[in-house]
C-alpha cells in the first residue's frame, strides 16, 4: 500500500475543461463513452497524462478523433504522446464496467434494480478513466440510455435538456450541469422511482423545483425530508446569505449505501435511513437525523461544492464546516432556547464517546491529516465532529456576525475554486482583523495540525481578605502516533462564577478592568495562565467550559457539594448537565476501582436526591431531564480509566441503573404518567423530549420490576407497546422490555417483526435492539449468531450488517468483551468476511478494537490475537490493512 503525503501535493499536469459522458446502462455490462477536452497545465513541467482507473475494461482510446498510443501502468491509463503546447485536445475513452457485480458500492452500482453512483472520494475512477482528484473541475454533459420499462427515470446533475425514445424499448435523457465541478460530485440514477415535488420561490424571486425520489410505496414517508429541505434553503439564505443556485434540486434514496448521504451537485443520494420517516415507522431520533442530514447535504452545496477541497487532506474544510452548519441549523429550528441546549449536549456526547477515543487511539489524526493510505478511513469523527468544534471555536472567537462576515469573504475570494483549510481560516481572520483569532492565527492553526485531545487543568484559590478569586489554567496534550511533542493550543474557555445559592457573580478581571457580565470567554494560549477575578464577595463555585467552548477534557476538582450547586442552579444548561454527569462518573469510577465484587449500591443518597429533584423539577423541560437522568455510557466510563475491564464496567453501570430505578420508583411512575400520551404525533423537540422521558421512565420501571418480580409494569409496557400511536412510543416500550430482560420481551419482539416485516428500516431496528441488548450470562453472542441466520439478514446490505454486527461489536461492550474471547473471534471472522466484498464497511468494523491496548487481561491478549489473525489474512483491502496495521503498531 502507498502512503499519500500532504506535503507531496502537486498541481495537476493537465486540466479537464469539459466532459461529455454517454452511458448505455445495463446491470451486467454498462458501456461508458467519455469525451473530454483537456489542456496542459502551463504551470507544471510537461509530462505524460496519467488517468486513474479501477476495475474498468478498456475498449478504445482516441485522440482528436484518431487512434493513439497508450499504455496501462497497473490500473492507470498513461498517454505519453500528447500534443505539445497549450492548445486543448480531445480524448475519447470507451470502457465497460459491471454494476451488478459492484458490491463495494463505490462507482456505478445496482441497488434493488436501480442504478446509483457514489464517487466521493475516489469512486469516479471506477466509472471511467479520469484525473480523479478534487482540484480538477470540469463542465459535464451526460447522456443516459436504458431500457424504458425497467429504468423509466433517468437522472444526473444539473438540468434536463433533452429526452426521447430509442429503438428496442430503450430511451434516453441528456443532462447538463451549469456549474463546474470535481468528479467526486458526479452522479447518475436510473430506475423505477416516484417523486415528491415542491416548487419554491426564494428571496430573489427565483423559482426552483425540489424533488425527492423514492421507490413506489415510500412516497408518503418523504414529507418530513421535504420540509427539512425547504427549511434548509430558507435558513442558508437567511443566516448566511447563501441562495440555492440550481433550478432543480433532487434527492434520491437508496437502501444500499456505505454512509449517510452524498452531496452530488443538484442530485444528492441518500441512505433511505435519512430520508424515509413516517410517525408509524420512524422514531424521534430518526426524524431529527433526517432533518440534520438533509440540511448537511444541502449546505454542502456552498461549503464543499461551490468551494471545494484542493486535496483530500483538506476534507475537514468542507466536512467540519458543514457539520457546524447543520448543527447550527438544527439548533435554529428549535422553538425553545432549552431545546438548543439539549442539541448541544447531544452533540458533545457524540464527540466525547466517539471522537475522544479515536483521538487517543491508534487511528488518531489531526483534522487536517498529514498522511493516509486509504482516504475512506479518514471520513472520521475527528474530521467531522472535531472539525465542527474547531469551526465553533472560530465563531466563539470572532462572534456570530464576525463569522458570517468571514464566510462572506471566503466565498468572495474562493467561489469556484478548490482550496485549503488555510484559505478558510485566513478569510475568517482577515474579515475580523481585531479578533483574538487574527491576532493569534498561527497558534490557533495548531488545531488543524495536532492530533489528540488537550487536557485543561483548572485550579482555583479564593482570597477572602482580598475578595479575589484566581483561576490557574494549564494545558497539556498526550502524544499521539507520530506526534510526540505538542505545542500549546489557543483555547477559548467560557466561564461564569456562581455563589452557593446559585446566583451569578459579576465578573471583573482586575479593578481597573471593565465589568464582564456573568459569562465570559477567556483565551488560554500558554501552558500555564492565571486569571484573577476581583470583587468576589464569597467563595464561588466555578462553572468552566460553559457550552463546551472547546473540544478538551476539563480536569477540575469540584466537591460533591459544588457539583450539586451547579446541577441545581447553573444558568448554563450544558454545565448543569455536566455536573450531574461528573457526579455519576465519580460514583461509577469509585465502584469500578473498588476491591472485590462491585458494591451493591454504588449511588449515594445525595446523588439520588439530586436526580429526584431534577426529575420532579417544575421548570426544567423533559428532554433535558432525560439527558441528566441517563448515566454516562460504558464507553465514556472506560475512557476515564487506564486499564479497562469492560465486564466490570458493565456490571457497575447496570447496578447503578437498577438502583436509580428502585430508589426513584414512585418518581418514575409519576414521570411516566405525566409524560406519556402526547396526542397526535409531532416530531418537534418539546414533544420528542416528553416521549424520551416517558420512555426512560418505562425502562426504569421495568428494570425495577425485574428486581422485585412484579408483573405490573412489564404488563403495562406490553400494553403500551400494543397501543402505541407512533414508532417512538412503540419502540421505547419494546426497549423497556428487552433492556430489562423481561420474559414478555419475546412476545413483543415477535409482534414487532410481524407488524413491520417488509419495512427494511424498521426491521433494522428490530435486529439492532437484540444485538445491542444488555448481556445476561453471555446470551447476546449466541443470539447474534442466530440473528445472522434469520431469513431477513443480509450481510451485503450495509444497514442490515450494521444493525446486527456493529450493534454488537461497536455498541455493546458488555456483551462483546467476553472472558472466553468468543466476541473477538466473531469480530475477526466478520471483518474478513465483509472485506471480501465491501472494504469500507469492513474497515469501519475493524475499528471496534481500536482501544485494545487499554484492556485488562484476559481481554487484552485475546484481542491482540484476534487482530493478528486478521492481519495474517492475505489480500486484505488497503482499507482494513491500514486500520489493522496501525492498531498493532
Ligand atoms: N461527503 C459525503 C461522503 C461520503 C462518502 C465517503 C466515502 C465513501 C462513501 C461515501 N458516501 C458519502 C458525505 C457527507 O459528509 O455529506
Ligand atoms: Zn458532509
Amino acid at each position: 500500500p502507498v502512503t499519500v503525503r500532504r506535503e507531496d501535493y502537486a498541481a495537476p499536469a493537465y486540466w479537464i475543461d469539459t466532459v461529455d459522458l454517454s452511458f448505455d446502462l445495463d446491470p451486467v455490462k454498462t458501456r461508458v463513452l467519455n469525451k473530454m477536452r483537456l489542456r496542459r497545465n502551463p504551470d507544471v513541467p510537461a509530462q505524460a497524462l496519467r488517468l486513474d482507473g479501477e476495475e474498468l475494461n478498456l475498449a478504445r482510446v482516441m485522440l482528436n478523433g484518431a487512434g493513439c498510443s497508450f499504455k496501462l501502468d497497473g490500473e492507470t491509463l498513461v498517454l505519453e504522446n500528447l500534443p505539445e503546447g497549450n492548445e486543448p485536445f480531445e480524448l475519447e475513452i470507451f470502457t465497460t464496467c459491471a454494476p451488478e457485480k459492484n458490491t463495494q458500492l463505490m462507482g456505478l452500482y445496482v441497488s434493488e434494480g436501480t442504478f446509483f453512483t457514489q464517487c466521493e472520494a475516489e469512486g469516479f475512477r471506477r466509472i471511467t478513466y479520469f484525473l480523479d482528484r478534487p482540484d480538477v473541475m470540469a463542465s459535464y454533459a451526460v447522456t443516459l440510455r436504458a431500457d424504458k420499462t425497467k429504468f423509466p427515470v433517468l437522472l444526473s446533475n444539473g438540468n434536463l435538456v433533452e429526452e426521447g425514445e430509442l429503438s428496442d424499448g430503450r430511451h434516453f435523457a441528456k443532462w447538463v450541469d451549469p456549474h463546474k465541478k470535481p468528479c467526486y460530485l458526479f452522479a447518475l440514477v436510473a430506475g423505477s422511482l416516484v417523486s415528491r415535488n415542491q416548487r419554491i420561490t426564494t428571496r430573489s424571486g427565483k423559482e426552483h423545483l425540489l424533488q425527492i425520489y423514492v421507490r413506489p410505496g415510500d412516497l408518503e414517508k418523504t414529507e418530513h425530508a421535504m420540509n427539512a429541505l425547504i427549511h434548509s434553503v430558507i435558513w442558508d439564505e437567511a443566516r448566511f446569505g447563501l441562495p440555492l443556485d440550481l433550478e432543480r434540486f433532487m434527492i434520491v434514496a437508496t437502501s444500499d449505501f456505505n454512509m449517510g448521504a452524498m452531496e452530488n451537485k443538484g442530485l444528492n443520494i441518500f441512505n433511505t435511513k435519512y430520508v424515509l420517516g413516517s410517525p408509524a415507522t420512524a422514531t424521534d431520533v430518526d426524524f431529527s437525523n433526517i432533518e440534520s442530514v438533509v440540511g448537511h447535504e444541502y449546505f454542502h452545496n456552498w461549503t464543499g461544492n461551490r468551494v471545494t477541497c484542493r486535496d483530500w487532506f483538506q476534507l475537514s474544510l468542507k466536512e467540519g464546516l458543514t457539520v457546524f452548519r447543520d448543527q447550527e441549523f438544527s439548533m435554529d429550528m428549535c422553538a425553545e432556547p432549552s431545546a438548543r441546549a439539549v442539541k448541544r449536549i447531544e452533540d458533545v456526547r457524540v464527540l466525547r464517546t466517539a471522537q475522544f477515543p479515536e483521538d487517543a487511539g491508534p487511528m488518531a489524526h489531526a483534522i487536517r491529516p498529514d498522511t493516509y493510505v486509504e482516504i475512506s478511513n479518514f471520513y472520521s469523527v475527528t474530521i467531522y465532529e472535531k472539525g465542527a468544534e474547531v469551526i465553533r471555536m472560530v465563531q466563539t472567537l470572532v462572534g456570530r456576525d464576525g463569522f458570517a462576515q468571514g464566510l462572506k469573504l471566503y466565498f468572495e475570494r474562493h467561489d469556484g475554486q478548490a482550496v485549503t483549510c488555510d484559505d478558510f481560516i485566513q478569510a475568517m481572520a482577515d474579515a475580523n482583523p481585531t479578533s483574538e483569532l487574527a491576532r493569534q492565527l498561527p497558534q490557533f492553526k495548531r488545531w488543524y495540525s495536532q492530533a489528540g485531545t488537550p487536557v485543561v487543568h483548572a485550579q482555583a484559590a479564593y482570597d477572602a481578605a482580598q475578595r479575589s478569586y484566581s483561576l490557574t489554567l494549564s494545558q497539556s496534550c498526550a502524544p499521539t502516533p507520530g506526534q510526540i511533542q505538542k505545542e500549546p493550543y489557543l483555547i477559548p474557555v467560557t466561564l461564569g462564577l456562581v455563589d452557593a445559592t446559585g446566583a451569578a457573580i459579576p465578573l471583573q478581571l482586575g479593578s481597573d478592568s471593565p465589568a464582564l457580565g456573568s459569562n465570559h470567554t477567556l483565551v488560554l494560549n500558554e501552558t500555564h495562565q492565571t486569571f484573577t477575578f476581583v470583587n468576589v464577595e464569597t467563595e464561588p463555585v466555578p462553572s468552566i467550559l460553559r457550552g463546551f467552548s472547546a473540544p478538551v477534557v476539563l480536569d477540575i476538582e469540584l466537591s460533591d457539594a459544588q457539583l450539586l450547586t451547579l446541577l441545581a442552579h447553573d444558568s448554563d444548561a450544558f454545565n448543569r448537565w455536566e455536573a450531574g454527569q461528573r457526579l455519576a462518573l465519580r460514583l461509577a469510577l469509585t465502584a469500578v476501582r473498588a476491591e472485590g465484587a462491585p458494591p451493591a449500591q454504588p449511588l449515594s443518597d445525595a446523588y439520588l436526591d439530586a436526580m429526584r429533584t431534577v426529575l420532579r423539577h417544575p421548570q426544567l423541560d423533559a428532554a433535558f431531564k432525560e439527558l441528566v437522568l441517563t448515566l454516562p455510557s460504558e464507553t465514556y466510563i472506560a475512557e476515564q480509566l487506564d486499564v479497562v475491564d469492560p465486564q466490570r464496567i458493565h456490571a457497575v453501570r447496570e447496578t447503578m441503573r437498577e438502583q436509580l430505578a428502585e430508589a426513584l420508583h414512585g418518581d418514575w411512575e409519576w414521570a411516566f404518567d405525566a409524560h406519556k400520551n402526547n396526542g397526535a404525533y409531532q416530531p418537534d423537540a418539546t414533544s420528542a423530549g416528553r416521549r424520551a422521558l416517558a420512555g426512560l421512565s418505562l425502562t426504569m420501571l421495568c428494570l425495577a420490576a425485574r428486581e422485585n418480580g412484579s408483573p405490573v409494569w412489564p404488563g403495562k409496557a406490553l400494553q403500551h407497546f400494543k397501543d402505541a400511536g407512533n414508532m417512538t412510543d412503540r419502540f421505547n416500550a419494546l426497549l423497556a422490555l428487552v433492556s430489562s430482560g423481561q420474559p414478555l420481551a419475546q412476545d413483543a419482539l415477535a409482534r414487532f417483526h410481524a407488524l413491520f416485516k417488509g419495512d427494511a428500516l424498521v426491521i433494522d431496528k428490530w435486529f439492532a435492539l437484540q444485538a445491542g441488548a444488555p448481556d445476561r450470562g453471555g446470551n447476546i453472542l449466541p443470539a447474534v449468531r442466530q440473528l445472522m441466520k434469520h431469513a431477513d439478514f443480509q450481510m451485503k446490505n450495509p444497514n442490515r450488517a450494521r444493525s446486527v454486527i456493529f450493534s454488537y461489536c461497536n455498541a455493546n461492550p458488555g456483551a462483546f468483551h467476553r472472558n472466553d474471547a468468543a466476541g473477538y473471534v466473531f469480530w475477526s471472522e466478520r471483518v474478513i468476511e465483509l472485506d471480501a466484498f465491501n472494504p469500507q464497511v469492513a474497515a469501519r468494523l475493524a475499528r471496534a478494537l481500536d482501544r485494545w491496548k487499554k484492556l485488562a487481561e484476559p481481554y487484552r491478549t485475546a484481542a491482540r490475537e484476534s487482530i493478528a489473525r486478521v492481519a495474517a489474512k492475505p489480500n486484505l483491502s488497503n482499507d482494513v490493512r491500514e486500520v489493522i496495521t496501525r492498531s498493532l503498531a
